[in-house]
């Protein structure tokens, strides 16, 4: 319980995190950050944003049906609807919903989705288990990060493909985070040119423990793999379930001042994805240490 709350404080802006004491005073501070209201807007092409200001979630359109790619915490499925319908869209025209990792912040609204829209669920196949039953990794007892379960209707794992219309979606295998974490890769129009996008999954440590008592066995090796897998890839524009990793506030300010699209920033991911590796390697030290001394 300790170690989850200094995970969680790491998450939070050092202001609110200094003040709160507990569990349930830091679910409370993130769920006011994650819960706050934005508006719809597109990214790029037939991209567009229908998250909250805090959680991303993204509705990929097509003339034959749409694809929604993530929700956000339970209590603002609602919010997602409303961003839809705002943007012109019908919820009925939904065909797949597909979930980049099995966590509360990503996951709340699939349940309520899927009975609205009678889309099919897609997610990587280690996944499966965590969607169908509704619960953290390695923390089935902490009742806080249980979310609405969700039947998986098809999963998928390196390369498979989620289509409707002319949008392809590709699965890329970035496990860590979770051990069916799955980035989603597919390409779109900007002006005359084609530029490869991609979902990243994540590649945070947040509350996972990767040492001592791991949070899912094989989770070192997981992370290891998706980063050396990263440092191939080549992205033209970021997205990911947490707005601030790919600067989302900033690039949709500079998209209403015109010019070239910001969201295209090709590098970006690399270095993310760099810059993920080093945190996480200093995070298995410290765990390491600390689980070492737990033994004596
Ligand atoms: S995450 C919570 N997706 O790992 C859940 O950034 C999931 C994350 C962080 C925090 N939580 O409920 O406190
Ligand atoms: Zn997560």
């Amino acid at each position: 319980m300790k170690k989850l709350i200094v995970a969680l404080v790491a998450l939070l802006p050092l202001t609110s995190a200094v003040q709160a004491q507990s569990l349930k005073d830091m679910m409370v501070l993130l769920r006011a950050k994650w819960n706050k209201p934005t508006e719809p807007f597109k990214i790029i092409d037939n991209v567009y944003y229908v998250g909250t200001d805090g959680l991303a979630s993204y509705l990929i359109t097509s003339p034959q049906g749409h694809i929604l790619v993530d929700t956000v915490m339970p209590e603002s499925t609602g919010q997602i609807k409303a961003s839809i319908e705002k943007l012109g869209f019908k919820i009925s025209d939904i065909k797949y919903l597909v979930n980049t990792h099995a966590h509360i912040d990503h996951t709340g609204g699939f349940a309520e989705l899927k009975q609205a829209s009678g889309a099919q669920m897609v997610a990587g196949e280690r996944d499966k288990p965590l969607l169908e039953g509704g619960y953290y990794p390695g923390a089935q007892e902490e009742k806080a990060l249980d979310f609405p379960p969700v039947n998986v209707d098809r999963t998928v794992r390196e390369g498979d493909t989620v289509s409707v219309g002319n949008v392809t979606l590709t699965a890329r295998e970035t496990p860590g985070h979770s051990p069916g974490c799955t980035s989603w890769a597919f390409s779109v129009k900007d002006g005359d040119a084609t530029r490869s996008a991609l979902i990243f999954c994540s590649g945070t440590v947040a509350l996972n423990r990767l040492a001592g008592n791991p949070t899912y066995p094989g989770i070192v090796d997981d992370y290891k793999k998706t980063f050396a897998r990263a440092r191939g890839m080549k992205v033209d524009i970021l997205l990911a379930p947490h707005p601030e990793m790919y600067k989302m506030p900033e690039k949709r300010a500079k998209l209403a001042e015109g010019g070239p699209n910001p969201f295209v920033n090709p590098g970006e991911f690399n270095a993310y994805a760099a810059s993920l590796e080093k945190l996480f390697e200093e995070a298995l030290v410290k765990q390491t240490a600390a689980a070492q001394e737990k033994k004596g």
